[in-house]
C-alpha cells in the first residue's frame, strides 16, 4: 500500500515540472521544520478536529511557536467523518491537496501528517527549526475547503 501510495505521489509530481517533489518519511522535504526528538522537552498543544453546521475545523486554529521549539501535538478527532492533520507549508499542502483529489484515500502515518478516524487520538512530535508561517490542514478532498486549515506561526 505504501509503495502503490508513492508511486502514485511520483507519477503525479512528475506531471507538474515547475513544483518541488516530495516525498512522505523523506526528512530533507519537511517544510515545516523536522519529526521531534522523544528524549528532549515538548510543549504540548491539543488540536481537537471536529465538524458542524456545514463547516469543518480544528481548534485551536492558530498555533504560535518559537524557532527550536518541540511542540506535541496531540490530535483529537470528535467529528462523525475521518480527518486528517498534515503540517506543511500553504504550498505544499496545495500540491499534496491535488494529488489527493486524485487518490482521496490516501492513508496518512507520517512524522508530519496523521489520518484519524472518527473517536480517535494520535500524537505528532514536531521540531519548528524554521521560522515562517506553516499551515496544518485536512486535505482529505472538500475538507479544507470547508474550513478545515490552521495556522502556525514561528518566531
Ligand atoms: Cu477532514
Amino acid at each position: 500500500m505504501k509503495n502503490w501510495i508513492a508511486a502514485g505521489l511520483g507519477l503525479a509530481f512528475s506531471i507538474g515540472a515547475a513544483t518541488p517533489s516530495f516525498a512522505h518519511g523523506d526528512e530533507k522535504h519537511f517544510s515545516a521544520g523536522a519529526p521531534g526528538d522523544p528524549k528532549k522537552p515538548a510543549r504540548t498543544v491539543e488540536i481537537v478536529m471536529h465538524e458542524g453546521d456545514g463547516a469543518m475545523s480544528f481548534t485551536p486554529d492558530r498555533v504560535e511557536a518559537r524557532r527550536g521549539e518541540q511542540v506535541r501535538f496531540i490530535l483529537r478527532n470528535e467529528g462523525a467523518l475521518a480527518h486528517e492533520f498534515m503540517l506543511a507549508t500553504v504550498r505544499e499542502n496545495d500540491e499534496h491537496a491535488k494529488v489527493m483529489e486524485r487518490f482521496p484515500d490516501m492513508e496518512h502515518d507520517d512524522p508530519n501528517g496523521k489520518r484519524l478516524d472518527p473517536g480517535k487520538s494520535a500524537e505528532i512530535l514536531w521540531k519548528f527549526t524554521k521560522r515562517g508561517t506553516f499551515e496544518f490542514a485536512c486535505l482529505i478532498p472538500g475538507h479544507r475547503q470547508a474550513g478545515m486549515h490552521g495556522t502556525v506561526v514561528v518566531k
